[in-house]
């Protein structure tokens, strides 16, 4: 590999990150949201396999103690907007739009 002064990495680097904030910029906005959405069912259906333990298709408390998802507990009542103790991907995916922590 060829030695390449700092200077000109840093200019490199800072060209791509303009490209890529520029790029997102143009990125129309229902584009983004269906991909988080798709994004947040995939990781739904992940948590699904690891801790839906009566297979209903909805994550329940004593589910989520069970899987050690803590920081998915600690939002619980936040993300069962109908109130029924139970997260369906309807709540789940709602959530993590709003938030964009997951
Ligand atoms: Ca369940
Ligand atoms: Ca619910």
């Amino acid at each position: 590999m060829k030695p390449v002064s700092l200077k000109k990495v840093s200019v490199v680097a800072l060209a791509c990150f303009a490209g890529t904030f520029l790029v997102n910029a143009k990125e129309p906005v229902e584009l983004a949201k269906s991909n988080a959405a798709d994004k947040a069912k995939s990781t739904f259906s992940q948590l699904l396999k690891k801790a839906d333990a009566n297979k209903n298709g909805e994550l329940s408390k004593d589910e989520l103690e069970g899987a050690m998802e803590s920081q998915l507990l600690s939002a619980f009542n936040e993300i069962d907007t109908n109130g029924d103790k139970s997260i369906n991907e309807e709540e789940f995916t709602a959530y993590v739009g709003n938030t964009a922590k997951i």
